[in-house]
């Protein structure tokens, strides 16, 4: 296993549109367990293919507490939302920066596993927030594009005083 590197926003790879897998192969097992030991060693609770530059629909998640419930989604497909909610969203390609973001309530998807076996999950709560800020990556979107133009600004203004003072 391997810790893989996390492009920072607002690297303009983070925009590509990730492509459908096609088969589950040898190097499709050896990126789902990098991007697991990658997002736990972080921490996170999730990661999406396109932060590790590769653009392909490929998302990991773990939720749970006890941090032994990776689940793995392939070629996700959104088949139902309902409700709104607004929660605070976090990013690893975004470090520091925390805010709230709309988004469906509850949701169903449907996706293949590690096993290449088609799966569908209802999920709400972090769960929900989770998955769809992960589909959004494959989109080529990241969560603060998701926020107003001046909060971007000021988002933007932040990271390049922070690269500033690193070096
Ligand atoms: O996509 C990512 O960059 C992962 C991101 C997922 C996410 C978190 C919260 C709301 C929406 C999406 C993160 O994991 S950010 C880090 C984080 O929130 C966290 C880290 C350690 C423990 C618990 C949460
Ligand atoms: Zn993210």
């Amino acid at each position: 296993m391997a810790i893989l590197h996390i492009l920072q926003y607002p690297d303009e790879r983070l925009h590509k549109v990730a492509k459908k897998i096609e088969s589950i192969t040898g190097a499709t097992r050896k990126l789902i367990s990098d991007m697991a030991e990658t997002m736990y060693a972080a921490p996170g609770v999730g990661l999406a293919a396109t932060q590790v530059d590769m653009h392909q629909q490929l998302i990991v998640i773990d939720v749970s507490e006890t941090h032994d419930e990776l689940l793995v989604l392939i070629n996700p497909e959104l088949i139902f939302s309902s409700g709104e909610s607004k929660c605070e969203e976090g990013c690893l390609s975004v470090p520091g920066i925390y805010d709230k973001v709309e988004r469906a309530e509850k949701i169903t998807v449907r996706a293949l596993n590690a096993k290449g076996e088609e799966f569908t999950l209802d999920a709400e709560g972090l769960l929900s927030v989770c998955i769809q800020h992960e589909m959004d990556h494959l989109q080529g979107k990241v969560f603060v594009e998701r926020l107003s133009h001046l909060k971007q600004v000021r988002i933007r203004n932040k990271l390049k005083k922070r690269l500033r003072e690193t070096f």
